[in-house]
């Protein structure tokens, strides 16, 4: 889409692969810092991989040297009153926050560069994150007076315990991906030549899996952090119900018992009434 203010460039760039999808944030000379038209076009794409049947996982990346900046504060430079952030964190980060975790089908992010700010924070909201060697994560926020928002506060301490998220958080510097990948921040570190190809690897193999069994792991993955023991085994329960109904179960089994890979569609079965 053509926009002022990018050179008419597309901030979103959505690439169609057999099976899957590449969106690459496309705002490389402010190391693709987000203003409202990147988030739209986003959200956009997103929807698109969410209905395409076709798209049974997405691939997230950044053009040029960073994987994304944050927020674009040129945008936030106030010349007036001050913003009311919490309504652009309504209107924007949290809806996007909440879309890459819900959508039933796997996100992988490739780290290509820097990560800062909300951008670090929407990485760590897809479901595998790969980052190159030369790739750092910044919880910029505190840099610039604000705390930690599009589920920082939320992945931080989920992910690295509460003493490294405190430590990030406060301090605002850089940690670089191979100590992210120790700490288990993220899920791996690839050569910085090698990202690319090693994402979309990834990717593709998540294609051509069980894609509605995928999107019913998110889904209990997603509610774990809020629930007890009890609540996760009914949640399982129920889940495993719907996992066990589809053809993809049936055709697992029946390809584990003739001993080939299993071809799967990735559709959901017809359930009967409980
Ligand atoms: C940028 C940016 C950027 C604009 C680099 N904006 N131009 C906030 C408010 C509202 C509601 C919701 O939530 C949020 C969430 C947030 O994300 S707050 C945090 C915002 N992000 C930051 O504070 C990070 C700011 N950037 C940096 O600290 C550095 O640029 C990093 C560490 C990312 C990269 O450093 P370098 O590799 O040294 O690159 P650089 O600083 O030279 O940047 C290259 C260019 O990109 C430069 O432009 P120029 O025209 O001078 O070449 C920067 O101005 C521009 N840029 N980040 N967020």
């Amino acid at each position: 889409m053509e926009q002022e203010g990018d050179g008419g460039m597309e901030t979103v760039l959505v690439d169609r692969r057999a099976g899957w999808m590449v969106l690459t944030l496309n705002r490389p000379a402010r190391l693709n810092a987000f203003n409202e038209e990147m988030h739209l076009a986003l959200r956009r794409a997103l929807e698109e991989a969410a209905g395409d049947a076709a798209c049974r996982a997405v691939l997230l990346t950044g053009a040029g040297r960073a994987f994304c900046a944050g927020q674009d504060l040129a945008e936030r430079v106030q010349t007036g009153g001050a913003p009311d952030l919490g309504a652009s964190l309504d209107r924007l980060y949290n809806p996007l926050v909440r879309q890459l975790r819900a959508l039933d089908k796997p996100v992988v992010c490739a780290v290509n560069g820097v990560a800062a700010g909300a951008g670090a924070n929407i990485a760590l909201a897809c479901d595998i994150v790969l980052a190159a060697r030369s790739a750092t994560f910044i919880q910029a926020f505190s840099n610039i007076g604000l705390i930690p928002d599009s589920g920082g506060t939320f992945f931080l301490p989920r992910l690295i315990g509460d003493a490294r998220a405190r430590a990030l958080a406060l301090l605002g510097l850089p940690l670089d991906a191979a100590t992210a990948a120790q700490w288990g921040l993220i899920w791996a570190v690839a050569e910085d030549e090698a990202l690319a190809g090693e994402a979309e690897a990834i990717t593709a193999r998540l294609a051509a899996r069980a894609t509605h069994a995928l999107g019913l792991v998110k889904q209990a993955l997603n509610a774990s952090p809020g629930n007890t023991l009890d609540q996760q085994l009914d949640l399982e329960r129920d889940l495993q119900r719907l996992a066990g109904y589809a053809p993809d179960y049936a055709e697992g089994v029946r390809a584990f018992t003739q001993k080939r890979p299993p071809v799967f569609s990735g559709q959901p079965g017809r359930v009967p009434e409980a």
